[in-house]
């Protein structure tokens, strides 16, 4: 049962009584505004729009934030997916973890291919910089793409950084959506903690040492999909992620959270595979049913072979899937 929280007891949080109790961002208001604008702009246009989440959220142990939980996620995933959004035509809400990879500035970024090693100085005097010749081609394609997408105005960011920030986000960026009807696709890859610590039980200031351990109850974050599906943008093609470690529960979570939330697609990944296998688990054709229990599921796998193209991304595939499913849906009309 979902109750209020206060400073003692364990809670289970509803959507409803989570934000209820736990205080917004302080941006949220200009970046609703700002998602406002572009979705008005983007019907206005015609165009189908994405909404991408993207990289993972932190749990903060006190007000003043000297520690918090975070976990692995660099954001490849979304920031990958979104170019390949952008160049199948569709608009971009992308909505990540601050500082995260990004479209485009992705192949550049972090350890893997820095900017500074593919730079020569020509003349230090005149500060007369190239790019490497061997350089140029990939750069070229990227930034041209880049420019292209900034001067159609079809990619709006939006950063968070805590699993709060990321809820009132979702929520207040789904509910700016709704107007797209089917038209939107929400691609849910960010990874989102399962447990937070309400504001109610937080320390104010830096958590003391000297007591030998530390035992912090943490709550468990609520079911965001649920409200999502159901409240939200009912008529959205959502598509979830889940990952697992252990490959065997891959299906099975999948299908347990299709059965709870009624959404369209939930696209499982295992930690170690996730680069070159993924699942796509999705109710039956046909099978719909009012009793979401009663549904039949069925999985296709997808597999790109890294030896053979290692150029290769897999989130070209897992789009270009993505692209037919969100047709077939927009075409069908059929309602959940
Ligand atoms: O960010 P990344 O590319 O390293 O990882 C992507 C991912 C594994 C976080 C994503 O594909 C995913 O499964 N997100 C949902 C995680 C979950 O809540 O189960």
């Amino acid at each position: 049962m979902a109750t209020d929280a206060d400073a003692s007891s364990p809670q289970v949080f509803s959507a409803e009584s989570y934000f209820a109790t736990q205080p917004p961002p302080p941006t949220l208001e200009s970046d609703t505004a700002r998602v406002r604008e572009f979705v008005q702009r983007q019907v206005h246009a015609g165009s189908k729009v994405v909404l991408v989440t993207s990289g993972g959220t932190t749990v903060p142990l006190e007000l003043n934030v000297v520690r918090f939980l975070d976990n692995f996620s660099a954001g490849t995933r979304g920031a990958t997916s979104a170019e390949y959004f952008l160049k199948a035509g569709y608009a971009v809400i992308f909505m990540h973890r601050q500082f995260s990879l990004q479209p485009f500035s992705r192949h550049y970024s972090h350890s893997t291919h820095p900017f500074l090693d593919f730079l020569d100085i020509e003349d230090a005097s005149s500060a007369e910089i190239a790019v490497r010749p061997g350089e140029r081609p990939q750069l070229l394609r990227v930034l041209a793409a880049y420019k292209e997408v900034q001067r159609a105005g079809k990619l709006l960011t939006l950063t968070f950084v805590t699993v709060n920030d990321y809820l009132w986000l979702l929520r207040a960026v789904s509910q700016e959506m709704g107007v797209l009807g089917r038209s939107g696709l929400y691609y849910l890859a960010a990874a989102v903690s399962d447990f937070f610590l309400p504001r109610q039980k937080m320390s104010e200031h830096k958590i003391q040492s000297g007591k030998g351990s530390l035992h912090i109850e943490m709550d468990q974050v609520p079911k965001i999909l649920k409200p999502l599906v159901a409240e939200w943008t009912r008529e959205g093609f959502i598509v979830s992620f889940k990952l697992e470690t252990d490959e065997r529960l891959l299906v099975p979570k999948a299908r347990q959270a299709l059965a709870r939330y009624g959404h369209q697609v939930v696209v499982g990944n295992d930690l170690h595979r996730r680069k070159f296998e993924v699942v796509f688990v999705s109710p039956k054709p046909g099978s719909a049913s009012r009793d979401e229990v009663d549904r039949d599921y069925e999985e296709s796998w997808l597999r790109i072979d890294l030896e053979k193209d290692p150029q290769k991304e897999i989130e070209d595939d897992i789009v270009g899937e993505l692209l037919q499913r969100h047709e077939r849906w927009i075409q069908s009309g059929v309602t959940r």
